[in-house]
């Protein structure tokens, strides 16, 4: 496997996978995140290739807009786009449903749209997101807007949450998502009812969207390393 990183192995080999599934002429959600910008730098390279043809993106993220362009996948719009053909996108955890959290890269209020959109929504994980319970590994984002932080922490703290405001890298000031706002992310033990929570939570006033994506994913790429070998389930 020479010196390559085993999670890196991983993500590589399931962008990879995915990225073979994108057919000429299509419109293509590009996702966030560092297992998704494998499967958009394949992309570009099949495109470059002249393996694919007419392809274009629709990006989830600054993140993901800046990759297509790196990577020559040219770009188009939701007000030009008549369809998604297949997105492509990460997530944080997967449940034995399909059920997922997403949010990790503060980018799931675009990717649920584009995701929800798109008539195939493939998702590329490495075999660590997978879990039994949706909440069990990672906190669930929520975008909030920052006039409504306070009494948002209030209602999610009723639902049994404990939310925290995410931080910047540099810890001084809170990440500020690409539509200006914050994100709380809520410790919940074992979530037992995902399309509930899901709805109850963007109910509350000042909720732009939550990382529960229920009933969205068409397939799971897993991306594993066997006995030093990456393969992709
Ligand atoms: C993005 O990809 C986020 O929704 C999700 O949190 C993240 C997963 O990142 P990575 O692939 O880097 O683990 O879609």
């Amino acid at each position: 496997m020479g010196d390559m990183d085993p999670v890196k192995l991983m993500k590589q080999e399931v962008g990879r996978a995915a990225a073979a599934q994108v057919k000429s002429g299509s419109i293509v959600g590009l996702g966030t995140g560092s297992t998704t910008a494998f499967a958009i730098q394949f992309i570009g390279e099949r495109i470059a290739a002249g393996e694919i043809t007419d392809v274009v993106g629709i990006p989830t993220s600054f993140q993901a807009s800046v990759l297509a362009k790196k990577h020559g996948i040219p770009l188009t719009t939701l007000d030009e786009a008549p369809r998604i053909d297949i997105a492509i996108d990460g997530a944080d955890e997967v449940d034995p449903q399909q059920n997922l959290i997403k949010g990790g890269g503060a980018a799931h209020t675009r990717e649920k749209v584009v995701d929800g959109l798109a008539a195939r929504f493939v998702v590329v994980v490495d075999s660590s997101k997978l879990v039994d319970k949706l909440g069990s590994t990672f906190a669930l984002p929520v975008e909030v807007l920052p006039m409504a932080v306070a009494p948002v922490t209030r209602a999610l703290e009723a639902l049994g949450g404990a939310p925290e405001l995410r931080m910047g890298v540099n810890k001084d000031g809170p990440v500020i998502t690409d539509q200006g706002n914050m994100v709380l992310d809520v410790t919940m033990p074992g979530i037992d009812n995902p399309a509930e929570l899901e709805k109850t939570i963007n109910n509350i006033p000042g909720v732009l969207e939550n990382g529960l994506f229920v009933g969205v994913a068409d397939e799971v790429l897993i991306g594993e390393v066997i006995d030093g070998k990456a393969s992709v389930r």
